[in-house]
């Protein structure tokens, strides 16, 4: 029949009688064929998933990272089963919120590549059921992983990642660099980035109706923030990076807080040099389109 098939009317009623006969019988005659000849074949079926079950749970897991997207293995030839299982860890990510935008930004500065689920904040994707069953925060980012795991958060998802891969280091070497790092994300996201959200919740028309407002501590917030970028330009006049002379994950939480600043009309004032000079740096950089 499938040599038939391949022929421009090789399936017609008088080249293939019996099966044009089998095409005219009733909907009910023709399942009750069907589930008979895949009866045949359940037996075969179920002892195929078996064997894979049992292959899948008695091998070790062991991660793998494909460098530019390229992995290669040479199987053992003594090895008889040996199976591999290609996943990569979804990011429950949103494309405009700075949370998620700070992990995409490290995953690139890894090189690593990664599955991005996008949840969309403004349709109340983060509030829906299916969502908080991930989350129950209901908060990107969440980074799942192969077992299950659910990490949340985005400072403790770059830890993660840099536990695995170490390399560049983005939270520091020393024990001396780590406590600077620490330091300085500790205190952009106290002093920087939750002014900056308070400032957009309580000012900008997104939240109206969506949240209660209080204009006045939004006003505060936003000039909150905009003396924390005045003391940063200082601050950035005797360090090239936000922590010391390389490149962190504090440059990461920074970058993240001044661009998501524009959403409540915050931005580098042209007398701010050094600001402009670290905020130009690091946006040069390919994972800043992240
Ligand atoms: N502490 C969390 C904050 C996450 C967070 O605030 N996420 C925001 C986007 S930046 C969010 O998902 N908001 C959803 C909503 O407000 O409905 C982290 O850093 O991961």
């Amino acid at each position: 029949m499938r040599h038939r098939s391949t022929i421009p009317g090789g399936t017609c009623d008088f080249d293939l009688p019996d099966f044009s006969f089998w095409l005219s019988l009733p909907n009910s005659e023709r399942e009750a064929t069907l589930t008979q000849w895949l009866g045949l074949l359940r037996p075969l079926c179920d002892s195929i998933a078996e064997l894979l079950w049992l292959t899948r749970q008695s091998g070790r897991i062991r991660t793998e990272t494909a460098v530019n997207g390229v992995f290669h293995i040479t199987f053992e030839r003594n090895n008889p089963v040996q199976l591999l299982r290609v996943a990569i860890a979804p990011l429950y990510d949103n494309a405009f919120a700075p949370s998620p935008r700070r992990v995409r930004m490290f995953l690139a500065e890894k090189g690593l590549s990664f599955e991005r689920v996008e949840v969309d904040i403004a349709a109340g994707a983060t509030s829906s059921a299916e969502f908080l069953a991930v989350n129950p925060l209901g908060e990107v980012p969440v980074l799942e992983l192969d077992d299950g795991t659910r990490l949340t958060e985005s400072l403790a998802i770059c830890r993660y990642i840099e536990a695995l891969h170490p390399e560049p280091p983005l939270l520091g070497v020393s024990p001396l660099e780590q406590a600077r790092i620490e330091g300085m994300v500790l205190g952009l996201m106290f002093r920087l980035y939750l002014p900056t959200t308070h400032a957009f919740r309580h000012t900008h028309k997104f939240w109206q109706g969506r949240i209660e407002q209080v204009t006045a501590y939004g006003e505060l917030a936003r000039q909150q923030v905009i003396g924390e970028w005045q003391r940063l330009d200082a601050h950035l006049a005797s360090s090239a990076f936000m922590a010391g002379e390389r490149f962190s994950l504090a440059d990461i939480v920074g970058f993240t807080t001044l661009e998501f600043g524009k959403v409540v009309g915050i931005r580098p004032q042209a007398t701010q040099l050094h600001l402009l000079r670290w905020r130009d740096t690091i946006a040069a950089r390919p994972s800043a389109a992240a």
